[in-house]
């Protein structure tokens, strides 16, 4: 359909910016997917590199098709990496998280050279915040972590998988907070890095290098 071939047309896109030997970085969701899978067909046809991933999910897809993958925690830089985002605006910030993967995802961003973000057309805003804020709570802190959203007038909901509570690659909760649309999602940013027990949240600002939209067949490229 329409949207799948903006994703992929996005996916491709990416790859005039990898270089043989690069450390690449594999997001993860929908559109990262059909990153993944160009990927391992670039491999095929000679590429050389090697990735590490940002979720079980993306870890057991790219061995499947045969990437290289290294620990990310063996890792002190990545050169590139290419994932997907709920929202972008023209400032290059997102929210991330629709897939539950933000705090793999947050780390390999933070490490990349190049961080490059691709979507199809349904994904850019001129404000932040009609998707709903993933945020990663340590489970204990559960409790606690909601007070704090909610003195920052958030309307938290602790997310459910299949009627059970979410649980995270790193066996924490998400809970997605509707904090209205955003004037200022760096300083919302900056708020929530305050509350312990939050470990992560889907607020990407001032992480991304290119954000590569599909929109029919134009190719747009934000940075
Ligand atoms: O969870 C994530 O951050 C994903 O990148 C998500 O935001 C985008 O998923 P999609 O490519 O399936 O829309």
């Amino acid at each position: 359909n329409k949207q799948d071939q903006e994703k992929l047309s996005a996916a491709k896109a990416a790859f005039q910016f990898v270089k043989n030997n690069d450390v690449v970085g594999l997001g993860t969701g929908s559109t990262a997917t059909f990153a993944i899978e160009e990927l391992a067909k670039r491999i095929q046809a000679g590429l050389k590199i090697k990735a590490a991933a940002s979720s079980v999910k993306t870890e057991e897809l790219a061995l499947s098709l045969g990437i290289p993958i290294l620990k990310l925690e063996t890792l002190g830089s990545i050169d590139i990496s290419i994932d997907g985002a709920d929202e972008f605006t023209e400032s290059l910030n997102l929210i991330k998280g629709g897939g539950g993967a933000l705090f793999r995802e947050k780390i390999i961003a933070s490490l990349s050279k190049n961080s490059i973000i691709i979507t199809d057309s349904s994904k850019k805003v001129d404000r932040l915040g009609a998707f709903t804020v993933p945020v990663e709570v340590v489970p204990l802190a559960l409790q606690y972590v909601l007070n704090q959203l909610a003195a920052l007038n958030g309307k938290a909901v602790l997310r459910k998988m299949d009627e059970k509570t979410f649980v995270s690659d790193n066996g924490n909760y998400i809970v997605d907070v509707d904090f209205g649309l955003l004037d200022k999602p760096e300083e919302l940013a900056l708020a929530l890095n305050q509350i312990d027990g939050l470990l992560a949240h889907g607020l990407f600002i001032g992480l991304t290098s290119k954000v590569i939209m599909a929109k029919g067949d134009e190719i747009l490229v934000f940075e």
